[in-house]
């Protein structure tokens, strides 16, 4: 463990392939927060199938890490198969860059600290969006009776180079640094997967067109956009998702592909929506026209961290087999 929910095959690490589905392994799908319930339940439904233990995690949620905790010390003392519990057992956190190995190894120290009422200083893993931040291997207590102790390790990545599409997604989701391809083609190959998607009509509630509960044949619910302006004024923000930037990023993204009259499936037509979207964004973003060629590259880069912190709502990039 672990891969990542975003993409749960494409994550896979090809280390571990080979030893798939032994009792001695949990693949653990982090960042359920991105990739939604629904979807990550159907990928773990899907390796428990194929006789592999398997959970969906959000490492920055307290009940999701018990659940994982219960999950660890349960496969131990199963593996162990004895009653007593003076041993010591050590799990070790296996993936690819970026799917939260070091965050888990926090959250799961943190949370399990008190039931091995650890003494001394909490220690803290470096957790960073970068990939590759993790360069040595670290020991983090998690249990007692039976103690155990879970391993942060640097990230491993098959030196082959996968095929285009596994490739692209690797960078999309930041397990690859942007640096083989340009941010403007990792954020139009977002964008490209974004039109296609339902996600989108999520927020018909925000377009300004929308006064009469009705755009382009899609029900809106229950607000227009004046009555969310309105109700939005009297709220306290709660989370960075109220955000006005993010509010004006969804509502360009509906707009413009709602309002597009071309076929999205044939490449050239996508491609006139997409550079018609990053046009529109660089008002939503507050991007200088000034800036130029420049402008672009704001653009990309402030859209693919949208998308990279769930903002722009959830999205499971791989098909279940
Ligand atoms: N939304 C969300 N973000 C997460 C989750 N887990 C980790 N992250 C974020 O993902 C990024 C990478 O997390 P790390 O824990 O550094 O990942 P890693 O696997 O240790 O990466 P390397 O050591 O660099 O290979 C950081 O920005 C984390 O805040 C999660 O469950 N949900
Ligand atoms: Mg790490």
């Amino acid at each position: 463990m672990p891969p990542q929910t975003l993409i749960p095959l494409s994550s896979e690490c090809e280390l571990l392939r080979n030893n798939l589905c032994s009792s001695r392994q949990i693949i653990a799908l982090n960042k359920v927060d991105l990739a939604g319930r629904s979807g990550s339940q159907a990928w773990t439904d899907y390796f428990r199938r194929t006789n592999c233990i398997s959970c969906g995690v959000d490492a920055h949620n307290k009940e999701s890490i018990k659940e994982l905790l219960g999950l660890i010390q349960r496969q131990v003392r199963e593996l162990r198969g004895t009653s007593h519990a003076n041993y010591t057992a050590t799990v070790m956190l296996i993936g690819i860059p970026n799917v939260g190995k070091s965050a888990l190894a926090n959250s799961l120290h943190q949370v399990g600290r008190i039931s091995a009422a650890e003494k001394g200083k909490l220690r803290h893993a470096t957790v960073s969006p970068e990939p590759g931040e993790t360069k040595d291997i670290r020991s983090f207590k998690i249990g007692s009776h039976p103690n155990i102790f879970v391993l942060d390790t640097p990230s491993v990545l098959s030196p082959d180079v996968p095929d285009v599409e596994v490739l692209s997604k690797l960078i999309l989701t930041g397990t690859i640094g942007d640096c083989l391809v340009s941010r403007k083609e990792i954020a139009e190959y977002f964008l490209a997967i974004l039109n296609s998607s339902e996600q989108y009509k999520k927020w018909v509630k925000l377009s300004r067109d929308n006064t009469v509960g009705i755009y382009h044949g899609i029900p809106t619910g229950c607000l227009t956009f004046s009555e969310f302006e309105g109700k939005k004024k009297k709220q306290i923000p709660t989370d960075h998702t109220q955000d006005d930037i993010v509010c004006h990023v969804r509502r360009t993204l509906f707009e413009t592909v709602s309002s597009f009259d071309g076929n999205i499936s044939y490449e050239d037509e996508m491609g006139a929506l997409i550079a018609r979207q990053f046009a529109a964004l660089q008002e939503a973003f507050h991007v200088s026209a000034e800036c130029g060629e420049d402008a672009h590259v704001k653009v990309a880069g402030k859209l693919l961290n949208l998308f990279r912190t769930g903002r722009l709502g959830h999205y499971i990039l791989d098909h279940l087999p």
